[in-house]
């Protein structure tokens, strides 16, 4: 049976704005109060989709999620009417407010965890929402992503969030690599985490995600554990602003591609993996010197936060990066190096994602990979599938209800979530979401 790898990409909400929300995501500090365009983002957004729709790719879309979030601004004690809400959260907590209109949902990679049925014991697509729990804005989201994911994949097991607690913080497919032989076969699942869950929280910017958060999900997406394996992200990296290893790291089919320092120990990750794959594949490490790449460089300019991609008529990958990676001299420089050599990286493409980048949020954060079968990317639902109409449809749709500019004080108008709404809900036929898909329909 033919299986390739899908790419979900999270569709840039309405509200995307800078709010400086993410400690130890250097780009979200940095841009914090700058004034976004909503507009620009989506359509930013929307062209990586096309691109790869055109060049061969299965590709998907994932819906943004309702923002401002009104149900949590209700556990936390508001009540009246939206309007009413909007005003006095706004008064009286606005720091929360913030929180409650991120489009952060965009960032795909960090939606779920994702084994496919080939890797799984009872050859099901398993699928496990990420808590997010470090980041209150993001906090939020996984109630809303399970619906999404139930609703795109209705085939397969679509687990609840694990428990939203630091032992178990959970980033999703931001800390996960799967390699494999070709797709379809077996693959080896590489679980990178940042820290220990009972242990006492590490001094520098936070590690997101727990060993006992990446054992979970091995054990519920029923992997079995021969072909598991896990490693510690070093804490360099981490404190260089490497808040999720996909700013470090990033792997397809025999391929790892890392920084040297993103692992705390990279003989052992690379001897686990050798072993892991015994007798599937040989995999293949690409790792970036130091003295080639700084640290600083590879985060700044987001070399690793690319997508590694097969593209259908080419033995060698392709590296799809931001633009910041060909404006970047070390980047540039190791990128031409790389496709000259006989390097299992043969092409580098660059995209625009200008918007999503300023919050630290590359061409890789933008996707979450979906690894299936022909049968089951039939079953996919079919509003969650691009198409050259979708695109059509999600272009007059985003022209059409998004917003040029969004500047912090903008944020403050309570129109923003009336025009907010309306979107969204006009997005729910666009997208055939079912009934009720948004909380604010089922009030
Ligand atoms: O979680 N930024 C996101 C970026 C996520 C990138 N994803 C991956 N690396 N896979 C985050 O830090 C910033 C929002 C703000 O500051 O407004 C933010 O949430």
């Amino acid at each position: 049976m033919i299986s390739r790898e899908a790419n979900f990409d999270g569709l840039i909400g309405s509200t995307h704005n800078y709010g400086g929300l993410s400690d130890g995501n250097l780009a979200s500090a940095s841009n914090a109060g700058l004034i976004a365009s909503p507009k620009a983002a989506a359509l930013q957004g929307l062209e990586k989709m096309k691109d790869m729709h055109e060049a061969g790719l299965w590709q998907g879309v994932l819906p943004p999620q309702q923002r401002p979030h009104l149900p949590t601004l209700r556990r936390a004690g508001f009540s009246g009417t939206n309007k009413e809400i909007y005003e006095a959260a706004w008064k009286q907590a606005p720091r929360l407010m913030k929180n409650c209109l991120s489009a952060s949902s965009m960032w795909a990679a960090n939606a779920a965890t994702v084994s496919p049925s080939s890797d799984t014991v009872d050859g099901k697509l398993h699928l496990t929402p990420a808590n997010l729990s470090t980041m209150l804005h993001r906090s939020i989201e996984h109630p809303q992503t399970q619906r999404a994911l139930e609703t795109a994949f209705p085939f397969a097991s679509v687990h609840h969030a694990l428990a939203e607690q630091s032992v178990f913080a959970d980033e999703g497919a931001a800390n996960h690599v799967r390699l494999c032989g070709a797709r379809g076969d077996h693959g080896v699942e590489l679980f990178v985490y940042g820290r220990a869950g009972y242990a006492v929280t590490r001094a520098g910017y936070p590690a997101r995600q727990t060993l006992e958060a990446s054992q979970a999900i091995a054990r519920s997406h029923k992997l079995g554990g021969v072909r598991t394996v896990f490693a510690l992200q070093s804490d360099a990296a981490i404190n260089a602003g490497a808040f999720h290893n996909d700013v470090v790291c990033v792997g397809a089919l025999q391929t790892l591609f890392y920084h040297e320092l993103a692992f705390a120990d990279t003989a052992s990750m690379q001897a686990d993996i050798t072993k892991a794959a015994d007798g599937l594949f040989i995999p293949n490490f690409v790792e970036v010197p130091l003295a080639e790449v700084p640290i600083e460089d590879a985060i700044k300019a987001y070399l690793f936060n690319s997508m590694l991609v097969q593209m259908p008529d080419n033995d060698r990958l392709t590296l799809i990066a931001p633009l910041e990676t060909q404006e970047n001299v070390a980047t540039k420089t190791y990128c031409d190096k790389l496709v000259a050599s006989n390097s299992p990286i043969g092409e580098v493409r660059y995209v625009d994602v200008r918007q999503s980048m300023r919050n630290g949020g590359g061409p890789a954060c933008l996707r979450l990979r979906v690894s299936l079968t022909e049968k089951e990317w039939f079953e996919v639902n079919r509003g969650n599938k691009f198409s050259t109409k979708l695109y059509d449809g999600l272009k007059t749709w985003i022209n059409s209800n998004y917003r040029d500019t969004l500047s912090p004080e903008d944020l403050r108008d309570p129109n923003l979530m009336e025009e907010s709404f309306v979107a969204l809900d006009e997005l729910t036929r666009i997208m055939e979401l079912g009934e009720n898909f948004y909380p604010f329909q089922r009030i």
